[in-house]
């Protein structure tokens, strides 16, 4: 039982509560407008002569039974909440978000007769070699990769190698027989492009072009690639949170350019029996954030290739929109990733595999 005098006050306090909401709900009103005047004219929120000013003249008026030290507490709190305030407003709508964009993107790429659909429901499949060695090489792997129904052909023509003096890929030469394979197959050909001064000839060779795990944070390559308003298959940085990477994702956006289907392939770990370890949960969550479609790159996730079939079903499962991975004629000899790309009977039996999730 509470006692009525005790009950009588509690209901004067609960009045005083709501005077004190409508007070502070009112001055964030006016904090908000203090706020939006202050980024038209490009100057900052934080003011601290001016929140010390507010301070000094609370402790003149102070006359409570509340010292000043707790007064101040309080208004510093509330002073706080109106900075973060007026900072959330100021957030620009970031275009990846699903917050700007509540469904699923659908990207299309297409040639022609030849598309395909990332996105949407769709778990669409990108495979070929990781380096274009040579015609023949290329051509051998385009077609294993038509053999399984897969539209979108990848092959590297530049190649970011851990040593200046590793293979570093056949340049101009290379998008030719990459182009040349894809086309004589009727597939789409993606390629991995690392310098902004290649992009218009990648834009000109390839149906996609490739930002690649070491390139995620260069970001004078996101803006040209965003300007080519070409399809990008973006991979996560193998350092970047999962922030960082949807962050490059809008640089691309912020061009102009929303044909982005991202890429998760690992990130850098202490573990050693992979070369990186599949961020399975960076996909899950990705997918709450952006409306972009994902996929997964097996291959350099596990960098051997004796787990990709876990690995991708994995991907699918969580709700990966499709599944990178890299096959080439004779693995042994391949000059590069020659530990994880799959010979073509083992493709086989990887496609065999997954094929009921596709
Ligand atoms: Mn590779």
């Amino acid at each position: 039982m509470t006692d009525p005098i005790i009950a009588a006050l509690r209901v004067d306090v609960d009045g005083i509560n709501l005077e004190i909401l409508q007070a502070l709900s009112k001055r964030a009103e006016v904090v908000k407008k203090i706020g939006a005047r202050q980024t038209e004219l490009g100057i900052t929120h934080f003011d601290p002569k001016r929140e010390s000013e507010m301070l000094e003249k609370l402790e003149k008026a102070n006359s409570g039974a509340f010292p000043s030290s707790t007064i101040k507490q309080l208004f510093k709190e509330i002073f706080k909440a109106s900075l973060d305030l007026e900072e959330r407003e100021d957030k620009p709508k970031l275009k990846y978000s699903r917050k700007t964009h509540a469904e699923d993107s659908i990207v299309t790429i297409s040639r022609g007769a030849v598309s395909v659909q990332f996105g949407g429901g769709a778990k669409t499949m990108i495979a070929g070699p990781c380096s274009i060695e040579s015609l023949e090489q290329t051509m051998q792997a385009a077609e294993i990769v038509k053999k399984h129904g897969i539209t979108m052909f990848r092959g590297g023509a530049y190649k970011p190698r851990t040593s200046p003096y590793g293979f570093q890929g056949l340049g101009v030469p290379g998008l030719e027989i990459g182009a040349k394979a894809a086309k004589e197959h009727d597939l789409l050909f993606v390629a991995e492009v690392m310098d902004t001064r290649d992009v218009a000839v990648c834009a000109e060779y390839a149906d996609m072009l490739q930002v690649g795990t070491r390139n995620a944070q260069n970001f004078a390559l996101l803006r040209e690639v965003g300007r080519s308003g070409k399809p990008v298959l973006l991979k996560r940085g193998f350092s970047s949170t999962i922030e960082e990477w949807l962050l490059t994702a809008e640089y691309i956006l912020s061009e102009g350019n929303n044909q982005i289907v991202l890429c998760e392939r690992g990130i850098r770990t202490f573990e050693k029996a992979t070369r990186n370890t599949l961020d399975i949960s960076a996909v899950a969550v990705a997918k709450l954030e952006t409306h972009l479609p994902i996929i997964v790159d097996v291959t350099h996730a596990a960098g051997r290739r004796d787990i990709l079939i876990p690995l991708a079903k994995a991907a699918l499962a969580v709700g990966a929109d499709g599944v990178h991975v890299e096959v080439h004629p004779d693995p042994a000899t391949a000059l590069s990733d020659n530990q994880q790309q799959l010979d073509f009977a083992g493709f086989d039996t990887f496609m065999a595999a997954i094929r009921p999730m596709l």
